[in-house]
């Protein structure tokens, strides 16, 4: 059995980023406790506030977030934190070397239908400062609270995943997980299509079209509706994600965030042989230009995102 501190100490020598890690996984396991009994505490109601995007925050996605603050607040390398809750980055150590970007609550409109949620999270050399390309990142993962709690890693290998134990240990469960190249599951929120682009028309029509049409096999649609799920389940058996931009969403740059969800999945999603593209380039060379921007997300196999791409390209 492997735990999560000695994968740590096998896959890095820097101190700053295993203890940033492990600071996350720590909040990770709390969240999952508290969402394990908000029901009973009646916690999945509204805040009655807004997040920096104007929607309305759930109590648990305040209470994630304080989690992870207070988390991070004990490790000096934490320079900086930007979270999807808070409108401005907040400094941490005067000192320290890591920037963490993070979604503390993703998905959270499914909280009052007990569907998996999670908690993702980006880390960054401080140095480089707030606004840097994805390739730069120094490590990345997700908790996923569903049946099991699991913790999804890569700093620069390989995509690990560990899993929550009774006693509150993170247990290696899967040392290098592996994206089909190939897969006939697709994941896309089709009450959409009206704002679609020919791209993104082209390729849905072509999978529905099944083993008669011009993809020459059978599809079925798979959407949960929460990243961190629909993510989860692409890492472990394949498949295509897409929130492409669309007429709609065109003027905010895409629905999802580039530096704590697009960014932290794709890092994920390539470390285990999959691939990630914006539909024009590829996520991780996106140059950002908030720290909330928005941006165009698609990545899964690397057979069905080169579908996708081939369709922008024509
Ligand atoms: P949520 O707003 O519930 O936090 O991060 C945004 C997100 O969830 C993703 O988890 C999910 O993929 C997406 O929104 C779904 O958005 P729509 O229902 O608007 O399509």
């Amino acid at each position: 059995m492997t735990t999560l501190s000695q994968w740590l100490a096998a896959e890095t020598d820097d101190r700053d980023i295993a203890d940033t890690i492990a600071a996350m996984a720590a909040a990770g396991a709390e969240i999952a406790a508290v969402l394990h009994e908000a029901p009973i505490e009646g916690q999945t109601g509204l805040a009655g506030s807004e997040n920096v995007q104007g929607e309305a925050q759930k109590a648990l996605d305040v209470i994630s977030n304080d989690i992870v603050l207070n988390h991070l607040r004990n490790v000096p390398a934490v320079s900086i934190l930007i979270s999807e809750e808070l409108d401005e980055a907040v400094e941490m150590s005067s000192h320290g070397r890591v920037i963490v970007a993070t979604d503390p609550l993703d998905g959270s409109s499914n909280l009052d239908v007990n569907v998996t949620v999670g908690t993702i999270f980006s880390l960054l050399p401080a140095v480089g400062g707030l606004l840097q390309k994805g390739t730069a990142q120094l490590a990345a993962g997700y908790v996923a609270y569903g049946p099991a709690t699991s913790l999804v890693l890569r700093i620069t290998g390989a995509t690990s995943v560990f899993t929550l134990d009774g006693g509150g240990e993170w247990v290696l469960t899967l040392a290098a997980a592996k994206v089909p190249e190939a897969s006939g599951e697709f994941a896309i929120n089709t009450a959409r299509e009206r704002f679609w682009d020919a791209a993104t028309s082209g390729y849905v029509r072509e999978n529905v079209a099944g083993e008669t049409g011009p993809a020459g096999k059978k599809y079925n649609m798979r959407w949960v509706g929460s990243m961190v799920a629909d993510i989860h389940r692409i890492l472990m058996r394949g498949g295509i994600f897409l929130y492409p931009l669309d007429s709609e969403t065109v003027s905010k740059g895409g629905r999802l965030r580039l530096l704590y969800e697009a960014n932290p999945m794709a890092w994920l999603v390539e470390g285990a042989g999959g691939r990630s593209t914006t539909g024009r380039q590829g996520i991780l060379e996106v140059e950002p230009t908030g720290i909330h921007q928005r941006v165009p997300v698609i990545l899964g196999s690397a057979e069905e995102v080169a579908r996708v791409e081939a369709w922008y390209g024509r």
